[in-house]
């Protein structure tokens, strides 16, 4: 159907949780029939207009058709056309495990090519959980994927149901922010960053370690460009199911904790790994004759990875105190600001991952892999600028790439993107045009290659609806193609129905 506003596509995969439950004489129980029932009704989820159902992949090979929706035009001009997949059984998120993430990845990855974005609708105890493990399963993500749910149903009289959706929907069908990312309340933070810090009040979540990514409000979204990590890698998006939750654990220390308990805990048969929350800045008691610190290094000793993360909120553990610095010493690997939530589901990443020695997988608890903590010897405590600089310094930057992008000029596109001030790998030019897009049919390719490398996007697409990809396709720049292509580039469904010459 034809658009006066370019559309993008949005899949929301619904798994349960509070935003579509109901009473029942047990509790509140998750219901069907979201779509139907709770956001049809609603103007701002749907314009009125009659339209073709959307295809689902509902596994690898069986494609289904689904009743789609349409937003009236956002602030952004473009309507989000989108579907709902609910998953068969549909759960209250304290029963979700890590065969439930491993369905919601592989439901994103069979329909990655498909939509412009997704947003996962899941209850909000384990939340920071899932959004935590996602994004370690998804490796070189170039699209959006937004988790939410909320504390009230969508059927109850007060709620922030609607405010949470609609916020997650416009987001994700607008702004290609390659992360796995949570938003509550207004805010839009990274997925592995955020905490649950309230069993009832509508502002639920946190990110005490990483500003938001994004704030909502009266006046649209307004994003942080410079706190989204991209895929820096000439690199397809692909996704790893499994976890291993089965071998870890998480211990709280007290005062007064026993080392026998923590002994039997770190004896558990096949026990992997162990989450230890400690005091303040990774204080844990020591022991009689240093007994408690004794059982841990035998632990390590036995092959188990212990990780020191703080039951504070904020700030980060580090050998800073005598405490802290006997774990180290016996071999506990400090987690700096990881949250409980990111720890736990980044060592059952690792200890899935095939191959992954001991002393790799110590190595990389203690890197950022997903931008899930603050990296010590990094740029530790300044986080980058805030401020985007005047738009019209920003725009003249943007005309100068585009020169020097037009004239193969490696070195002047190095030059202005280092350290990249005016974010220019967002900026667009009059028709929308990215600078990826003016590189896709520009001369050289090594310009290109430059700019993946450093993150751009694969998938935004300029006024007339067009990828990178689809410019560079036709004008025959075959090089060009083969190195989008690696990097993920794919047409979207208009342009295939383009190239087929269906419009
Ligand atoms: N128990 C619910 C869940 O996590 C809580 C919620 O969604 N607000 O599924």
């Amino acid at each position: 159907m034809a658009t006066l506003n370019p559309e993008s596509r949005v899949l929301i995969v619904m798994t349960g949780g509070t935003i579509c439950m109901k009473s029942s004489p047990e509790g509140l129980v998750p219901a069907r029939g979201f779509l139907q029932a709770g956001m049809a009704p609603r103007p701002s989820f749907n314009d009125g207009s009659k339209l073709d159902p959307l295809p689902v992949m509902t596994d690898a090979s069986t494609k289904e058709y689904f009743p789609s929706l349409r937003t009236p035009p956002s602030t952004y001009s473009n309507h989000i056309r989108y579907t709902l997949y609910e998953f068969p059984k549909l759960l209250d998120s304290s029963s979700i495990s890590s065969a439930g993430w491993g369905q919601i990845a592989t439901t994103i990855q069979n329909n990655y090519s498909l939509y412009d974005g997704f947003v996962i609708l899941h209850g909000t105890d384990s939340l920071a959980y899932t959004s935590s493990a996602l994004s370690f399963m998804c490796a070189h993500l170039g699209k959006p994927i937004i988790l939410t749910g909320s504390q009230a149903s969508i059927f109850a009289l007060q709620s922030d149901a609607v405010d949470n959706l609609l916020g997650s929907l416009i987001i994700a069908g607008t702004f290609m922010i390659p992360e796995v990312c949570l938003f509550f309340h207004h805010n839009l933070y990274r997925g592995n960053r955020a905490t649950k810090i309230s069993a009832s009040a509508f502002d639920a979540f946190a990110s005490p370690n990483y500003p938001p990514l994004a704030k909502v409000s009266a006046m649209g979204a307004e994003v942080n460009w410079n706190l989204i990590s991209r895929p820096r890698a000439i690199a397809k998006f692909e996704v790893q199911t499994n976890l291993d939750t089965a071998h870890v654990a998480c211990l709280r220390i007290f005062p007064g904790i026993k080392p026998e308990m923590i002994d039997g805990v770190l004896r558990l048969e096949g026990l992997r790994g162990l989450i230890l929350e400690t005091f303040g800045a990774g204080n844990a008691p020591e022991g009689e004759d240093g007994s408690l610190t004794a059982v841990i290094r035998s632990a390590v000793q036995r092959g188990v990875v212990v990780v020191n993360v703080s039951q504070c909120q904020s700030g980060f553990v580090s050998p800073l105190y005598a405490p802290a610095t006997a774990l180290g010493k016996a071999g506990v690997v400090f987690g700096h600001d990881l949250t409980t939530e990111a720890a736990l589901t980044k060592l059952s990443y690792l200890l899935a991952l095939p191959d992954l020695e001991y002393n790799e997988i110590t190595t990389q608890m203690q890197l950022s892999i997903r931008g899930e903590m603050t990296e010590v010897l990094s740029t530790q405590f300044t986080h980058p600028a805030t401020d985007v600089p005047v738009i019209t310094e920003r725009q003249q930057a943007f005309t100068a790439l585009g020169h020097a992008i037009a004239n193969g000029d490696v070195d002047a596109v190095v030059q202005l993107l280092t350290g990249d001030p005016y974010g220019l790998l967002d900026a667009k030019d009059y028709a929308d045009n990215t600078a990826l897009h003016l590189a896709a049919v520009a001369p050289d390719v090594r310009v290109l290659e430059e700019l993946l490398n450093r993150g751009a996007s694969v998938h935004v697409r300029n006024r007339a609806s067009n990828t990178p990809l689809f410019l560079a396709e036709q004008v025959g720049a075959t090089e060009h193609v083969r190195l989008l292509r690696e990097s993920g580039a794919h047409f979207h469904v208009e342009e295939t129905e383009r190239l087929r010459g269906d419009t």
